[in-house]
């Protein structure tokens, strides 16, 4: 029998064994709520969805003109690694010769797998570096809006917000916790580069048995652990700044705000005061004002609202608030609110952004650094705001403002994709097709015919990491894991540095990508950063071969000391924050000088933008994190699989709005908007508030015709329905969370969904 060795994924470390040409996983046994997404690991050792030797897209193996109109439509060929080589250093060469770096889009978003070095986007900007440099992307899907606004108004991202509030400091001290967005136990399955053991769940109940109190304001019910009684407030999605602004008017009206924090912590609150109470436009933001808007009622808002200075309140804010329309507000406007309490900076109290959004937020700091690829530097300096690629290949040239500058999409000719799937996360799927045919070459790095790899011009199969050697290692993760190769490349599948170090063989570069070192070597070296600063603090520092036979080491993490929240509030001259004031801007001058008209110097509601074509549409839909999988990764694992309702992604809708409609539950239905239409299965469910919708991200795209220019999603992507504009000009942030649709029963007859494969490949005709 194989014995079982350690391995990890970004939902959760695990041990397998490959016998008898099945995997079997088995939880790491620190773990106390192992996340159900192991299940989906299985499938990785024989789906026909994998890729397994390199393709290349017809039109483009035709020649010039490549027929890059084609793409999404086109098939494919199967080719030998050396053609398939050739053909990609040929085209940088090319592109790198005749136009230069600023005309490669080496951007790569995407989470790819756990592992510190097959990290696949560090992977492709160090190769990219070596080439010359690329076009870059700033910030992410996650969370555009927060990490703009954040700097502005409490400080760093990276140093300040989602590190202040600890859960050791909920379970202790926090008596009310108001989570805007929620804090779903699901998506705190997941850590980006791992996590060993889930707490959240036991940390919550630990605060509940000394006697705190949670509130969930968000559409849907689940967005909390059921187990905790949270009261429920179903607000209505897209409007949490209205009724913040509610409950600060109640604060304010009744003198229960803290002026004395107010007056020593904060700049601007006079200014926003005078727009709170009316003063500015004449308009009240009052509870009543706000209940119209947000469909929380008066009372509950006034309640809340005296309920909250008399406690040890936390204020959260989730990702999913600013992932919408003027996603900058909701989280500005939370800290206003948690300022007006005068609570930052007090253990358990104040404001924190995103608790509960991923499994390791909110656990203490690792107290050494971890082994981390070098990319080399890029001299190129044109970016985009990551959500913003579609706009930059419609339109070369043109101009867009981005927090404080205004700035020019490049040029670009060749897309060069390793460790993401755009046609997963990036909204208005038909316009980012649409997107997708402009640049001359797109090639893609990738281990599963997604729908992204299927509008790739060259397709080169990328092994998974149960295929390889790596050390897994995360932020504010205890656990450094030897993650050990389970099974052998399905086909022909390589490492995607092996595939770039051939690449950069061919085009003269070997030596500067690989640096003469093989990828065991790399994970040797790799490990020093980490044992060196383990030895210089004291700590155990075994030897690299020490710890891959172990099969783990344990780092050490730093002190819950409260962070630079607790340190600004004990003495805020000698820790001011880092923005212009030192303090907490409730108003900004920077961003008010910026002149925007959709993000001013003070959080402020803002009207919902109306749909495109000037055309109702009643239900909202929110699209947000899927439980059964993560993101679009292994949608062909068993685990999620079981989830879907003949082959459909399950949609939840409230029955009330069901009935009205003659749908039933395990219909088959079809949802749509101006933008596009998806199939999906109906499940009636009064966990979500009625007029709206939930269906999650994730589903992998399959167009019903794949020559059409606004086909269906026939198995359930929400993002052929989502808007593709950015929360404002000042972040530019994805918008993705939230979008309004009809939905109806559907009748026809049902297409199969056959995008888990197999694929079928063209012939060469010589
Ligand atoms: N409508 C809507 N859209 C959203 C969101 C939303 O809330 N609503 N959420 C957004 C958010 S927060 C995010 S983070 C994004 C996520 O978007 P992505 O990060 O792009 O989604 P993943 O499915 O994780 O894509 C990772 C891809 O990398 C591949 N991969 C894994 N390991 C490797 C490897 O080692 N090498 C290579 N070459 N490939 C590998 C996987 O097969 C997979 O296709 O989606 C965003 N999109
Ligand atoms: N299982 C699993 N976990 C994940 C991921 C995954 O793919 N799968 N992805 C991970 C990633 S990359 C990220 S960035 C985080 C994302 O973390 P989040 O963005 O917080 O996660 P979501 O599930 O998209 O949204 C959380 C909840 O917010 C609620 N919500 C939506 N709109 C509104 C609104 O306008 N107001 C209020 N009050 N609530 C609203 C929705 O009901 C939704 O369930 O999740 C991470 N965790
Ligand atoms: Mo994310």
């Amino acid at each position: 029998m194989n014995p079982f060795k350690p391995h990890s994924s970004h939902w959760g470390a695990f041990s397998g064994r490959y016998e008898n040409g099945r995997l079997e996983i088995r939880p790491h046994p620190c773990d106390p709520h192992p996340s159900p997404l192991l299940g989906n690991l299985p499938a990785i050792a024989d789906s026909p969805a994998r890729i397994r030797r390199p393709a290349i897209r017809r039109g483009r193996l035709e020649g010039r003109p490549c027929h890059a109109e084609k793409r999404g439509a086109d098939d494919y060929l199967e080719v030998s690694w050396l053609e398939a080589e050739d053909l990609v250093a040929k085209e940088l060469r090319r592109v790198y010769g005749d136009f230069g770096p600023r005309a490669v889009f080496g951007g790569s978003y995407g989470w790819s797998s756990a592992g510190r070095f097959h990290h696949a986007q560090s992977q492709i900007h160090r190769f990219l570096n070596v080439l010359g440099g690329y076009v870059r992307s700033v910030n992410t899907y996650s969370s555009g809006a927060a990490m703009v606004i954040i700097p502005h108004v409490l400080g760093p991202y990276d140093q300040f917000d989602r590190k202040s509030v600890t859960w050791d400091a909920i379970e202790r001290s926090s008596e009310l916790v108001l989570a805007f967005g929620g804090m779903a136990i699901k998506n705190a399955d997941v850590h980006g580069g791992g996590i060993s053991q889930h707490i959240v769940r036991q940390k919550l109940s630990g605060a509940q048995a000394r006697g705190a109190r949670f509130m969930l304001v968000s559409p849907l019910k689940d967005d909390f652990p059921a187990e905790l009684n949270a009261d429920w407030l179903p607000i209505v999605p897209g409007t949490d700044v209205a009724l913040m602004l509610g409950l600060a008017h109640v604060l304010v009206s009744e003198g229960l705000h803290d002026r004395q924090f107010l007056d020593h912590y904060t700049v601007g609150y006079d200014r926003f005061e005078d727009y709170l109470l009316g003063r500015a436009d004449g308009l009240q933001k009052s509870p009543e004002w706000a209940s119209e808007i947000c469909g929380v009622k008066v009372e509950v808002i006034k309640k809340l609202a005296r309920a909250m200075p008399g406690a040890r309140t936390l204020i959260t804010v989730s990702h999913s608030l600013q992932r919408a329309d003027y996603g900058e507000q909701p989280v500005w406007m939370g800290i206003v609110l948690a300022a007006m309490l005068g609570q930052i900076g007090l253990d358990g109290g104040g404001f924190s952004y995103s608790l509960g959004a991923l499994g390791n937020i909110g656990k203490r700091q690792l107290a050494v650094p971890l082994p981390t690829l070098g990319q080399f530097q890029n001299p190129v300096t044109d970016f985009i705001p990551v959500a913003r690629i579609a706009d930059m290949l419609l339109s070369p040239g043109e101009e867009f403002h981005y927090n404080g500058q205004t700035l020019r999409y490049p040029d670009i000719r060749l897309v060069y994709w390793a460790g993401g799937n755009p046609f997963h996360h990036h909204q208005d799927i038909n316009r980012l097709r649409s997107a997708f045919r402009r640049p001359e070459t797109i090639i893609v790095h990738e281990s599963a015919w997604t729908s992204t790899a299927r509008h790739a011009d060259v397709v080169l199969p990328a092994t998974t990491t149960l295929e390889r050697d790596d050390i897994g290692a995360a932020d504010r993760d205890e656990l450094m894991i030897a993650m050990k190769k389970l099974i052998e490349p399905i086909g022909e599948a390589r490492d995607d540095y092996q595939i770039f170090a051939a690449i950069a063989g061919h085009l003269g570069k070997y030596e500067d990508f690989t640096e003469n070192s093989t990828s065991t070597q790399w994970l040797a070296f790799l490990f020093e950063t980490t044992r060196k600063a383990l030895a210089a603090g004291g700590h155990d520092a075994p030897a690299f071969e020490e710890f891959w036979d172990k099969g783990e080491l344990r780092l050490p993490l730093q002190l819950d000391d409260g962070g630079p929240a607790r340190a600004f509030r004990r003495d805020p001259s000698a820790y001011p924050l880092q923005t212009p004031s030192g303090k907490i801007e409730i108003f900004s001058q920077t961003i008010e000088d910026f002149g925007y008209d959709d993000c001013r110097g003070h959080p402020q509601w803002y009207s919902p933008r109306p749909e495109t074509g000037g055309r109702f549409y009643p239900l909202h839909l929110v699209c947000n994190q899927p439980h059964q999988r993560l993101h679009s990764q292994l949608d062909y694992g068993q685990f999620s699989l079981s989830t879907k309702i003949k082959g459909r992604e399950p949609l939840r809708i409230n029955p009330a709005d069901a009935a009205a409609r003659g749908i039933l539950d395990g219909d088959v239905v079809r949802l749509f908007n101006g933008r596009g239409s998806c199939l999906a299965a109906a499940i009636l469910s009064d966990d979500v508030r009625q007029g709206v919708m939930q269906l999650a991200t994730g589903a992998w795209f399959e167009p019903d015709d794949v020559t059409a220019d606004h086909a269906m999603c026939i198995h359930g992507n929400p993002n052929i329905l989502t808007r593709d504009v950015g929360t404002s000009k000042l972040a530019q942030g994805c918008t993705g969370q939230v979008t309004k649709v009809e939905v109806e029963r559907f009748s026809g007859d049902l297409p199969a969904v056959k995008i888990f494969g197999p694929m079928t490949f063209a012939e060469r005709v010589e």
